[in-house]
């Protein structure tokens, strides 16, 4: 086990990960920002090294401070969090040429199932299902207008290194194809140094179904089943909730091994995300693979009983993987919400500032990943979540009902948070019966 972890992130995550470096008996070593000089998490880090401005591309993004800051006290291995460098390969390159382990995959693993193409194409090999498209990039304009017509419209053209929804064009016939691919490429090869793009059938009415996994480096891996996460605005996801509800436990089964073979196929060690869409017949298509721990994996922790950030950590430092597939079993329900400090009626408008009350729920079932007490200062520099609720009970409808008593017992002020929105959206009928879908909040908002 490492004796030093040195965590390049901050807020709850920081935090999260120091409590796991706790239980293991590792010191943590917490880089900040000066925006986040007397950030509550740094309180709880065995030490903290300042790297930087509040500008997160003076700080946080600063891959030689951060190496700078590992040699200086004698860490022996970097936690990137997600967001940040967490998915940058050149820096996990940096890190390991430096003498350091980086916590999460190999830079090569890492490329491997970041580059979309690439991704589809390990995924075909691996028996996880995807959606019928072009084989691979597409070369000539041609052969993407026949493989259209082949599959049908709607398709949709997407960027090999895009991700997350950036670099997409929806085409309805050839002609916005021909359109679609040019203008796509253009703006692939800007953004992304990498103008590779590629064409899939579209999908209108779909569910967020994504699979937990985590490998090790002796060839094992093994998922945690998956989660919803449906229920989001513009690619910022709002709620998460594991299981997915109304699920055939066969297909389940079956799409969530899949996964699991896939990252075992890349020599993947570490937590990743495999993302699917579900439609309406439960059919399932890989999106892509998030390399990295996400926001959301409080909710697979609380289901499976296992420690993601822990074994993790674990991994990394060479130990095998402590559990086989048959040892995990879904236990129950949670949800998770995010807490961000924005406010709903006005746009979403960022809400930096004081915040004078932070009174969090309590109770069975009820845990809070957050950084934030009274008194504490919200920084205009970075994403506005500012804690995460996560509700576990027996079953959905138990869920559903202690969320709503937790989302009532908590109290923020003034600062104005997503809380109020949380509550309307778990009494929505479509939500309630999980007929909801990837679109259902904007419907909803727009409706008013
Ligand atoms: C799609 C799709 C429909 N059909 N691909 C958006 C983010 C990126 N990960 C992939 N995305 C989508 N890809 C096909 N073939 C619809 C989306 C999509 C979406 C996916 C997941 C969660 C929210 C979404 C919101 C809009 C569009």
């Amino acid at each position: 086990m490492f004796k030093r972890i040195l965590i390049a992130n901050r807020g709850e995550i920081a935090l999260r990960i120091i409590r796991a470096c706790r239980e293991l008996g590792v010191e943590s070593v917490c880089v900040h920002s000066q925006a986040d000089a007397g950030g509550t998490w740094l309180e709880q880090a065995d030490r903290t090294v300042c790297i930087g401005p509040g500008p997160s591309k003076d700080s946080y993004l600063r891959i030689d401070r951060i190496i700078a800051a590992a040699e200086l006290t004698h860490a022996d291995a970097i936690h990137p969090g997600y967001g940040f460098l967490s998915e940058n390969s050149h820096f996990a390159v940096v890190v390991r040429d430096s003498g350091f382990t980086f916590i999460g995959p190999s830079p090569e693993a890492m490329n491997l199932l970041g580059d979309k193409v690439n991704c589809k194409r390990m995924a075909k090999q691996s028996g996880t299902p995807i959606f019928p498209g072009t084989d691979g990039g597409i070369e000539d304009l041609e052969e993407a207008v026949k493989v259209a017509a082949e599959i049908g419209y709607p398709v949709i053209v997407k960027a090999a290194g895009g991700g997350g929804g950036r670099g997409m064009r929806i085409a309805r016939d050839e002609a916005e194809l021909r359109a679609g691919v040019d203008s796509a490429r253009q703006e692939a090869a800007a953004a992304f140094g990498n103008p590779m793009v590629y064409v899939e059938k579209y999908l209108e009415q779909a569910r967020h179904f994504e699979v937990q996994v985590i490998g090790d480096n002796h060839g094992n891996s093994i998922h945690l089943y998956e989660r919803d996460c449906s229920s989001q605005r513009r690619h910022q996801k709002l709620i998460e909730e594991a299981p997915a509800p109304g699920v055939d436990p066969a297909k389940r089964d079956r799409v969530c091994a899949s996964a699991a073979a896939l990252i075992r196929n890349a020599k993947y060690c570490g937590a990743a995300t495999c993302e699917f869409l579900m439609d309406k017949d439960q059919n399932f298509y890989m999106l892509e693979v998030n390399t990295r721990v996400q926001v959301e994996h409080p909710i697979s922790e609380a289901i499976t009983g296992v420690d993601i950030v822990q074994t993790g950590i674990r991994v990394a430092a060479g130990e095998k993987l402590p559990y086989r597939q048959e040892d995990i079993r879904i236990n129950g329900h949670a949800i998770e919400f995010r807490i961000n400090a924005e406010d709903p009626d006005r746009n979403f408008m960022p809400q930096a500032g004081l915040v004078e009350t932070w009174a969090p729920p309590g109770g069975p079932g009820i845990r809070m990943d957050s950084h934030v007490r009274a008194g504490y200062r919200v920084p205009p520099n970075y994403d506005s979540m500012v804690g995460k609720l996560i509700v576990h009970a027996p079953d959905r409808a138990t869920c559903i009902q202690r969320s709503l008593g937790a989302l009532k017992e908590f109290k923020v002020g003034p600062i104005k948070t997503t809380i109020p929105l949380h509550m309307r959206l778990l009494r929505e009928p479509q939500f309630v019966n999980a007929t909801h879908d990837i679109k259902y909040v904007e419907r909803l908002l727009a409706a008013k």
